[in-house]
């Protein structure tokens, strides 16, 4: 059986290795110390690449692999793809839609309640002794009956709207294209956030939503409103996030997603209106395996008959 070349771009789990090792010859950038000289010697054998959509196919990888037709992201945001570039070779770019909207839309729905019922705080009066010291915790807010703004209603979310009505909210949202659902539409965004309790962001990331969250957003959503982030960093404004955090101008926020990811900036760790996270909306080991999964499905695949599973829509033509 022939094992092709693929070029490993991060990280993957044993599992995918181990059905990955079977189908292909597998080279690791993280263990190439120089790419020319691995380039000239496996470059043009290359065909498929596993990466993540953060990490992307960077310009000097695509450029030491001319015969490169496949890369299988790992994620199903790819805003770290350039498709463009992807498309006028004739690259298949594939993502893992629909696996991981259940564990986003749990995120979401714990950053939620965190913030709201101020869980943060609680849990450190508990764990301080402070409710033997000072008595019974303030009283936080019921994130029942709220309404709801979903900035992004695609697959995730509309998963988060579904899991929500255990709250009987108001959802309302905003998109550029009107959706065909029950949901009071909003053609802007600063008009929704003036409506909402709560905003939640699951739209993609790349130029068409940098910083759309801004600070007429943020002061649209109020002293007591809460946003809530499990899109990109880059959708919000974080300068003007941590503004309107300091003024009092928001009053929550809940993020698993931030501009300059690992980094954190000092002012939302040390801001006692902020629920934060690393990044971990997907992050559970049944979806994690799920994703993976499909991201090995789609390369054996492509292997086999040169298709793709889940296409990103942009190839879904070549
Ligand atoms: P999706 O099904 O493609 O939905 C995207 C939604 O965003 C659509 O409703 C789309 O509607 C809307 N949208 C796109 N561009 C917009 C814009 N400029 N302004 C307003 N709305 C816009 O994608 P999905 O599967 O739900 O995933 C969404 C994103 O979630 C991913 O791309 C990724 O960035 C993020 N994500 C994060 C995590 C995490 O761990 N935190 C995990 C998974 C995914 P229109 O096209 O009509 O505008
Ligand atoms: C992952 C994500 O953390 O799927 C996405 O778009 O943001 C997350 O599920 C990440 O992409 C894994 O590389």
């Amino acid at each position: 059986m022939s094992t092709p070349n693929l070029l490993m771009i991060g990280g993957a789990t044993d599992e995918m290795m181990s059905r990955l090792t079977q189908e292909f010859t597998i080279h690791k950038l993280s263990e190439i110390a120089d790419l020319d000289a691995w380039a000239s010697e496996f470059g043009a054998s290359v065909e498929a690449v596993m990466t993540n959509g953060h990490d992307g196919v960077p310009a000097p990888i695509m450029a030491a692999l001319p015969n490169l037709k496949a890369a299988a992201a790992f994620g199903v945001g790819y805003d770290g793809i350039d498709t463009d570039a992807c498309v006028a070779r004739g690259i298949k770019v594939s993502h893992t839609p629909n696996v991981l909207n259940a564990e986003v839309a749990n995120t979401t729905l714990l950053l939620l309640l965190t913030g709201l019922r101020n869980f943060r705080h609680d849990e450190a009066w508990a764990r301080s002794g402070d409710w033997e010291a000072k008595g019974a915790a303030p009283l936080s807010t019921s994130p029942d009956g709220k309404t709801i703004g979903i900035l992004g209603l695609g697959r995730i979310g509309q998963e988060i709207a579904d899991r929500l009505s255990i709250f009987n909210p108001t959802i309302v949202y905003h998109t550029r294209t009107k959706k065909d659902v029950a949901y009071t539409y909003y053609d802007n965004l600063v008009d929704m956030a003036a409506a909402c309790d709560v905003l939640v962001c699951i739209t993609p990331g790349g130029p068409s939503t940098d910083k759309i969250v801004n600070k007429d957003v943020l002061e649209a959503l109020g002293p007591k409103g809460m946003l809530i982030n499990v899109s990109r960093g880059s959708v919000v404004d974080e300068a003007a996030l941590i503004d309107a955090l300091d003024s009092g101008k928001l009053g929550l926020a809940g993020l698993d997603v931030f501009a300059g990811e690992p980094h954190i900036p000092d002012a939302l760790k040390a801001s006692d209106r902020t629920v934060l996270l690393p990044h971990v909306g997907s992050a559970s080991h049944e979806t994690r395996a799920a994703m993976g999964a499909l991201t090995v499905d789609n390369l054996l695949q492509w292997k086999s008959d040169g298709t793709l599973l889940t296409p990103v829509p942009e190839c879904a033509h070549l």
